[in-house]
């Protein structure tokens, strides 16, 4: 359900969760949960969940097997496949796919199998600024340095605010607590956020920076480091390469260029730069704020370029690679394949591709606009997705999966996505699945390795989300019928064979399939889990190391195996052409015009950004009794000042409007945020008809995703700007308060 992967201790009563609280004994969370941890149970047994799979007849959806499921499933694909080529099946994922082992190992087959260039992710309303400046730093775009919270002196956040969020892109069980834990050792933290959020609070310095102003910030103190010889690559420095055309990059980014535009005095920023140089150690993190912003790429380039020119780049204390347990082997240090971008392009605006993917952001009129070049997208396989409310203009989106020929839903919920599916297959709840953190570990403070077999078994009449999407494979694939666990059998026959043809693999040289009869697990998933661990890292490298992790072994440890902190490992993550890390690469350099024509923008109006609230989770936990209510609310917040210019009362409804479109909240006084500066939460807008989330229904909030148009994005990685936004509020008329009364 989250980042930080708090281990829990769950009581069970007759096959059902009735109490969560943290498990003292596991190796990374020793006892921490929050409240959306305790409220596992209610979570996890939603009475609106869906039990059966749902198949649409005569314009309606009615419950169905689960092999009726699958054969309108292999109909509805295979029909558009044969018709109009594999790019006309549009592929989305959520961001729940990251949280379950289902979500891991499934997909990537899935996009293999169909061949699909239309696959749309929630990376692109999220991180995906993040890999393209890994990608083009060190070569490999999943290389991401995470902060060494428990070691370092000095800690930069950038737009991100933990102790609601619990962390991202730093899984870290307790982040609240590892950064009074920093306070408490004599280290500093500084919060940079429009808003004075429960962490800027606990900061020893909170800037309120213009939001969308992070990459001059940033450049700014790199130019300050640069320019009074304060940089000092430190042990690393064999392994990077362009200072001198950095330095000559930057020139333009002095401290008093950028503070009009981010609303900071320069002396402060050059503080900043100054006090980051002089800490012992220190780590510069920057999260949604600096990601879902114009300049995205350029922020979260800067982020790192800080690290690396304060020599804090992959030394304890500063900003390193964690070294997860089922990584593959790992390999020798040299030059690599690099990053490319824009390998294709989206059909109707041309959007280069990152990462394989296309922006979210150009789904609908991926579907609803012909071109003369290519196929529409004419069928939609959605897993743990619900676009409608997390991309930009959800009624677009909305008509546009009206219009499919075919769209499949795997989701536990019947809601404002997956209500225009023509199946829905649905999930069991977590407690019902396995559990392991294969996208988390990479990303984690702390190495170490944990797996869960299902809490309880499965309820008669429900398939696990492994078997559902090994079968949605099979079905999309023209394989519909097979027997599932082919599909795991293949992934290991492949991964099998190409390791024993790598002379550095512990396994080169033998034969794949003595090695296939070597693994355990009750079934393929598991399979390929201890197929991962046994080739990883720490693995047993199938004998080799009879000391080294194998499945077997993870599951004789139920709290988990510690692997200790995180470790220096350059150059050895590095897959740069140069073999290096390229701190220039040449379309950073190309899109610093952009950021230098940014130094004479002044926001004439105000300007919207997001903001999270610690018992939620982005569209669908709205839908929990326990999770709603209290502070959780879709409010609009406003500072005084203008809510005073604009005469809105606290809890009056006011209209925001926007490129997309406009809603009405109640707007909340608040000089939590900066003058300038209102902030909506998102996931909100649960009122359309035809969902099954009777909870979230009737207390619905509005969509803030439907103040933007779609056209907003990062260019370089394809992200969608949800912060920094133009937007124009007004008090509702009062005769339109009469009739919208009851959303206040
Ligand atoms: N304005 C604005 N918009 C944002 C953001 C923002 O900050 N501001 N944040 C963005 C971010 S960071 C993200 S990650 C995206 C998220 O965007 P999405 O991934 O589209 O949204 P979620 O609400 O996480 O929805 C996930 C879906 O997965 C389903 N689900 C839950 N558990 C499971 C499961 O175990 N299996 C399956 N198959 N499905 C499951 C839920 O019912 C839901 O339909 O939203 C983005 N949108
Ligand atoms: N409770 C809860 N936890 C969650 C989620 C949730 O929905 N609810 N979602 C999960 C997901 S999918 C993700 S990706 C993570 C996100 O994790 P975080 O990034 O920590 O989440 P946010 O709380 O959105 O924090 C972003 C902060 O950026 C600030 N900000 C906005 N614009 C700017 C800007 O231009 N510059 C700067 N410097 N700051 C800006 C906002 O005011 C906000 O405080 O959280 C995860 N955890
Ligand atoms: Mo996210």
């Amino acid at each position: 359900m989250c980042e930080a992967t708090c281990g829990l201790t769950l009581t069970i009563d007759d096959g059902r969760v009735t109490g969560a609280r943290g498990d003292r004994d596991d190796v990374f969370s020793k006892g921490f949960v929050c409240p959306k941890g305790a409220a596992f149970g209610a979570v996890d047994s939603d009475p609106d969940r869906l039990r059966t799979p749902l198949v649409r007849v005569d314009g309606e959806l009615r419950e169905a097997t689960w092999a009726e499921a699958f054969d309108a499933v292999a109909a509805g694909i295979r029909t558009v496949v044969e018709r109009h080529g594999p790019h006309a099946v549009g592929l989305v994922l959520g961001n729940p796919n990251v949280h379950t082992v289902a979500g891991a190992l499934y997909p990537p087959v899935l996009v293999a199998g169909l061949g699909t260039r239309s696959l749309f992710t929630a990376s692109t309303v999220d991180q995906m600024p993040k890999h393209v400046s890994s990608g083009l730093l060190f070569g490999d775009a999943n290389a991401i340095p995470v902060p060494d919270l428990d070691r370092t002196d000095h800690l930069l956040l950038i737009g991100a605010n933990p102790l609601e969020s619990n962390g991202s892109l730093c899984t870290a069980p307790d982040f609240p607590g590892r950064l009074k834990a920093l306070k408490a050792r004599g280290g500093t933290l500084t919060v940079i956020d429009p808003r004075r959020t429960r962490t800027a609070r606990l900061a020893d310095r909170h800037l309120a920076v213009r939001p969308g102003t992070d990459a001059l910030l940033l450049a700014a103190m790199a130019h300050t480091l640069l320019d009074e010889g304060l940089a000092d690559l430190g042990e690393r420095a064999p392994h990077i390469q362009g200072l001198d055309e950095l330095t000559a990059a930057l020139r333009d980014f002095t401290p008093e260029a950028v503070s009009g535009a981010c609303d900071v005095d320069a002396e402060t920023l050059r503080t900043l730069a100054r006090e980051l140089a002089a800490a012992p150690t220190a780590a510069v993190y920057g999260r949604i704020g600096s990601c879902t912003v114009p300049h995205g790429t350029l922020a979260s380039w800067l982020v790192d370029v800080l690290n690396i020119l304060t020599g804090n780049l992959d030394r304890p204390g500063g900003a390193l690679f964690p070294q997860a347990a089922t990584d593959k082997t790992p390999r020798p240090a040299g030059p690599g394949r690099g990053f490319a971008l824009g390998r294709w392009h989206s059909r109707v605006s041309r959007h280069p591709e990152a990462k394989g993917e296309l922006p979210l952001s150009a789904l609908a009129e991926e579907i609803d606009t012909p071109t003369d070049e290519g196929e529409p997208v004419r069928a939609l396989i959605a897993v743990a997705a619900n676009p409608v409310l997390s991309a930009p203009d959800g009624d677009r989106l909305d008509r546009a999966l009206g219009s499919l020929d075919f769209m499949v839903s795997v989701d536990p919920y019947l809601n404002e996505t997956s209500r225009h599916a023509d199946v829905v297959l649905p999930p069991p709840p977590p407690a019902q699945s396995p559990h392991h953190d294969f996208a988390f570990n990479t990303l984690a403070v702390r190495n170490q390795v944990r797996y869960t077999r299902p809490a309880v078994p499965l309820e008669p009449g429900r398939m696990a989300e492994t078997e559902i999407l090994a079968r949605l494979v099979l079905a999309a694939t023209g394989m519909h019928g097979a027997d599932p666990e082919a599909v795991d059998a293949m992934v290991i026959d492949q991964t099998l064979a190409k390791a024993v043809r790598e002379p550095r693999s512990p396994v080169h040289g033998r034969d794949p399939k003595d090695l296939a009869s070597l693994l355990t697990g009750e079934n393929g998933p598991e399979r390929r889990l201890d197929m991962m661990l046994r080739l990883g890292p720490y693995g047993d490298g199938f004998g080799a190391d009879p000391d080294g992790l194998t499945l077997d072994r993870l599951l004789a440890h139920p709290h988990g195996i510690d692997l200790g902190p995180l470790r220096p490992r350059l150059p050895q993550p590095l897959k740069t052409r140069s073999g290096k890390v390229e701190l220039l690469p040449d379309p950073i350099a190309a899109d610093l015009p952009r950021l230098r024509a940014a130094l004479d923008d002044r926001p004439a109006g105000l300007v919207l950004v997001g903001r999270r609230h610690l018992r939620s989770n982005n569209s669908w936990m709205h839908n929990v009794p326990a999770l709603t209510g209290g502070s959780n609310r879709c409010t609009l917040h406003l500072h005084p000042e203008d809510a005073e210019r604009l005469g809105v009362r606290d809890g009056q409804p006011v209209r925001i409007k926007g490129a997309g479109g406009e809603v009405t909240a109640p707007a909340e006084v608040t000089d939590g945020v900066r003058p300038g500066v209102v902030s909506l939460p998102h996931g909100w807008g649960h009122d359309r008809p035809g969902t099954r989330t009777r909870h979230a229904a009737a207390d619905p909030g509005a969509n803030v995703n439907q103040l933007l148009d779609g056209s907003l994005l990062d260019p370089l990685s394809g992200n969608a700007v949800l912060n920094g936004v133009p937007v124009e509020v007004a008090p509702l008329a009062a005769a339109v308060t009469k009739t919208f009364g009851a959303l206040t």
